[in-house]
């Protein structure tokens, strides 16, 4: 994971293809490059959409994306990998195969749905990801709707979010941040258990219908964080006002679930 302080971090992305830009590798690198690394991306599926609406996907074959990130590992020195979509039991075990043993950051973003509500990986990936992929992570960053469908737990209080964090951690992940930026309080509350326990992140909700991509750019924020050497408690409020200058800032374009700003003026991503 060593890194020469001359050159920008490598941070991989290997997510789905979003051609409105709003979510999967183009937010990822949008963000990174934010944030002063450099960004490299692995596709897993084309998805067909804009921001009202997604019509299908195209899943990339295990063998592509193994090639993909082979040839990007052997050629960079990447000290963080985000991952996303991965829609099938077979792009998980994939990626679980070629980070396994790697000196990594692995932030793991389980992208179970589309803002819209479209499923976006089938119960097999799902499965597959808590078997092969949690036990590799440095931290797994579920919304609620994503906790709850990994944990089998229900959450309704500050209690059973930290039954569900709890659970993922016996699962294998080193720690888990459950993101409550989805539901209708006027508060952001993000809950983070780690080996040291729990933590509460509050922050005041930005609200907007543009708000595509939200989930994606946090755990790439989170991961170029962690590449510049940040502890991970640390790197969550700083995530937390990207994504919320980003969405204050968003350009307000396309008709539905619109894109951020991912370079919002005056954030300043070192501070
Ligand atoms: O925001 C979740 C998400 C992640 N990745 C891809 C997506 C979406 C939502 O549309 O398309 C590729």
């Amino acid at each position: 994971m060593n890194n020469d302080p001359g050159k920008p971090p490598v941070v991989m992305t290997v997510a789905g293809f979003d051609p409105s830009a709003g979510a999967g590798v183009l937010a990822d690198i949008k963000t990174i490059s934010a944030f002063g690394c450099y960004g490299i991306a692995a596709i897993t599926s084309v998805t067909l959409q804009n921001t009202q609406m997604i019509a299908g996907a195209c899943h990339q074959t295990p063998a592509s994306l193994g090639q993909q990130m082979s040839m990007l590992f052997d050629d960079f020195d990447v000290v963080a990998i985000k991952t996303g979509m991965l829609p099938t039991e077979e792009i998980v075990r994939e990626v679980a195969t070629l980070v396994s043993g790697r000196a990594l950051h692995v932030v793991v973003d389980p992208v179970l749905n589309s803002t819209s509500g479209q499923e976006l990986a089938d119960e097999c990936a799902t499965e597959a990801l808590l078997k092969y992929l949690l036990p590799l992570s440095s931290v797994v960053t579920p919304n609620v709707t994503e906790a709850e469908r990994l944990s089998g737990i229900i959450i309704r209080d500050r209690r059973s979010m930290e039954q569900a964090a709890s659970e993922l951690r016996s699962r294998g992940a080193s720690a888990v941040l459950i993101t409550g930026g989805d539901s209708e309080s006027d508060n952001c509350l993000d809950m983070l258990a780690d080996e040291q326990g729990t933590a509460i992140y509050d922050s005041e909700r930005v609200r907007s219908r543009h708000t595509h991509g939200t989930g994606c750019s946090l755990a790439s924020a989170i991961a170029c964080l962690m590449a510049r050497g940040r502890p991970l408690r640390e790197s969550i409020p700083i995530a937390k006002l990207y994504v919320a200058q980003a969405i204050l800032h968003a350009p307000q374009l396309g008709h539905g679930h619109g894109p951020l700003n991912h370079f919002p003026p005056g954030f300043n991503c070192e501070s």
